[in-house]
């Protein structure tokens, strides 16, 4: 398998913690985006719509499995997460257009406080900024948010989340939770 390595030598990955997308639900995002009629920006690809709850960066590869471990032991909330995503924004400084939820469920935050604080012994500092759910439509986006035509009205549920490595453009699952049971 093709790795990306440090000038060092080593192996690495870059992770990030995630809630999967339904395809279902994909293809109904990249509709409604459509009929936004973009002029700014990069479309994230539909097949890379995601809910980031951690994003870990680059990690040596054989630190991965230690990774995961940390995780294994994770109080979880004991159901699937649901939010409703109904806010187009931009995020200026970090130049993208998001859907966001209005309210952030208690569960949703406890997980991702959850995921955190099992990670610090493994030297994964606490992120410094506050913990915002979103979907990124997308990147290199300038300029306001448009006004869509059709609020956005997206039910989401979650039964599992899932480590991905971004790799060439592409995000891969190595490994995923259960949320409930
Ligand atoms: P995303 O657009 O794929 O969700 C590193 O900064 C990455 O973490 C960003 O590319 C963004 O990835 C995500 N991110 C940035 N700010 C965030 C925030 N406040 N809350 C949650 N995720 C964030």
């Amino acid at each position: 398998m093709v790795q990306d390595i440090r000038p060092s030598g080593t192996p690495f990955k870059r992770l990030f913690f995630a809630l999967p997308v339904s395809d279902a639900q994909r293809r109904g995002i990249s509709q409604w985006r459509r009929g936004l009629g973009l002029r700014s920006g990069k479309p994230v690809p539909n097949e890379n719509f995601h809910l980031t709850l951690l994003f870990l960066g680059d990690v040596d590869a054989a630190r991965v499995p230690a990774v995961c471990a940390a995780v294994d032991n994770l109080a979880r909330p004991g159901a699937p997460l649901r939010l409703l995503l109904d806010q187009l924004k931009t995020w200026p400084r970090a130049n993208v257009l998001v859907l966001e939820p209005q309210e952030t469920p208690a569960a949703l935050r406890q997980l991702v406080y959850g995921l955190q604080q099992a990670l610090l012994p493994l030297g994964f500092e606490e992120q410094a900024r506050e913990y915002r759910p979103h979907l990124t439509l997308s990147r290199d986006f300038h300029g306001q948010a448009p006004e869509a035509a059709v609020a956005p009205d997206f039910h989401f549920s979650a039964r599992h989340f899932t480590l991905y490595e971004s790799r060439k453009g592409r995000y891969w699952p190595l490994a995923q939770w259960p949320l409930a049971g």
